[in-house]
């Protein structure tokens, strides 16, 4: 399993996925991984989620997690399905404890300072920032970063193909996550396999 950190640099972009049919997840994650986006984050959304990310797993190249991991059990039911990292929209002592002692790679998200505090407390460096436009855009995480020099974010929430270079361009920033990579409905491959070359060209 990598760190958490060489999965935030393996790509620019983390594409942000809500899988609703399991007949798409395996032809989305080959055309991300054909454009060069390796990084998947499949959302806890939807009833095939777990599904999806073992079908994902299957496809060479691609290093799936599992996002919108809400507690122990959504942790456990990720690791299960041979989830290489978690990701969470927000970090409660519960969920970060169990993550952490389960030694998994683990991106949780953090709001503001608080947040990144009761992280490091658990020992932990990375994480998202989010929901990042709303919380203030590259101003707000520019404040984060002056205060906590060591850690590293991946900002997430609102951020476009256009917006993404402003937020990568901040040292502290090893990737962003987004929703555009991906349009939801039935998958175009050849449309989304495009979309990842731009984002993967982003560094
Ligand atoms: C999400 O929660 O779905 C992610 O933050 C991605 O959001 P986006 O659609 O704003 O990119
Ligand atoms: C999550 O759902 O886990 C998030 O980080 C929001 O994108």
């Amino acid at each position: 399993m990598k760190p958490i950190e060489t999965i935030m640099r393996t790509a620019p972009v983390i594409p942000v996925l809500v899988i609703e049919d399991i007949a798409h997840a395996r032809p989305i994650a080959e055309a991300l991984v054909e454009g060069g986006l390796r990084v998947l984050e499949v959302t806890l959304r939807t009833e095939c989620a777990i599904d999806a990310i073992k079908e994902m797993a299957k496809v060479e190249g691609a290093i799936v997690g599992a996002g919108t991991v809400l507690n122990p059990d959504d942790l456990k039911a990720a690791i299960d399905a041979g989830s290489q990292f978690i990701v969470s929209p927000g970090l409660t002592e519960n969920l970060g404890k169990a993550a952490v002692a389960s030694g998994i790679p683990f991106l949780p998200g953090t709001a503001n300072a608080g947040d990144v505090m009761r992280g490091l407390d658990l020992g932990l460096t990375h994480f998202k920032f989010f929901p990042a436009m709303a919380n203030g855009g590259t101003p707000a995480l520019k404040s984060l970063t002056a205060v906590f020099g060591n850690c590293r974010f991946c900002p997430t929430g609102g951020i476009t193909e256009a917006t993404a270079p402003d937020w990568l361009s901040i040292d502290q920033v090893l990737c962003v996550g987004g929703s555009w990579i991906v349009p939801q409905g039935a998958p175009d491959v050849t449309k989304i396999t495009a979309n990842a070359k731009t984002a993967a060209a982003l560094a």
